[in-house]
């Protein structure tokens, strides 16, 4: 049951921030999807769900990924988009210091690129290093980039946080970053 949940998470997830064609639905400008669509093109994909299973999904993600508008009608992603949809991210100033967890691998593109968003539309960055750790690791053998985001948003970079929690920039220029030991 609990795999299923994941892997319904999971799917939810690509839906509402990357294809939500593979549920036969589409995304508003601001990312929301009409509930009851969302539930209908699942069940076409051969997937069982109802609305009870979808607040609990909700309200149990690790990553409280999902928010509803206020009478349950809609539903989108917080944040960690690959289409171009506006969330009404918060612009507000940073911690003087932010962490980005990445792979070893790209590391020496990275330092001569920057940081970029990549997919998505934000580069994504957590306040602690644990977090940043464990977002490497998806990718290989981590290591962590300590951002002096204070110093960027002297500088006049803006800075924007989700509502659950991640901290979120267009890029990362090589003179704002260094590897931490971890
Ligand atoms: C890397 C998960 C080469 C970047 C996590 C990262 C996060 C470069 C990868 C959220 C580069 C993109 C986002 C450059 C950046 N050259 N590689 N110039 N610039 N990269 O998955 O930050 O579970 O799109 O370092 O917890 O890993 O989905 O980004 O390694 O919060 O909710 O390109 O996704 O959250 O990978 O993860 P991603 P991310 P969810």
């Amino acid at each position: 049951m609990n795999n299923n949940k994941d892997s319904m998470g999971k799917f939810i997830s690509l839906v509402l921030r990357h294809r939500p064609e593979a549920a036969y639905i589409q995304l508003d400008e601001h990312g929301w999807a009409d509930v009851e669509q969302l539930l209908a093109g699942i069940e076409r994909t051969g997937r069982k769900i109802n609305m009870a299973m979808l607040e609990e999904i909700v309200r149990t993600d690790n990553k409280q990924r999902y928010s509803f508008n206020e009478d349950k009608t809609l539903i989108r992603a917080n944040q960690g988009h690959s289409i171009a949809v506006d969330v009404g991210l918060k612009e507000q100033a940073p911690p003087e210091f932010l962490y980005h967890g990445t792979a070893v691998r790209f590391y020496e593109s990275i330092q001569r690129q920057g940081l970029k968003p990549m997919s998505r539309l934000y580069v994504h960055l957590s306040k602690d290093i644990e977090t940043a750790v464990n977002v490497g690791k998806r990718h290989g053998k981590p290591i962590v980039l300590k951002i002096h985001s204070g110093r960027m948003d002297r500088e006049g970079i803006p800075f924007y946080l989700s509502e659950n929690g991640v901290w979120l920039t267009r890029k990362v220029e090589p003179e704002y970053f260094e590897q931490v030991s971890i």
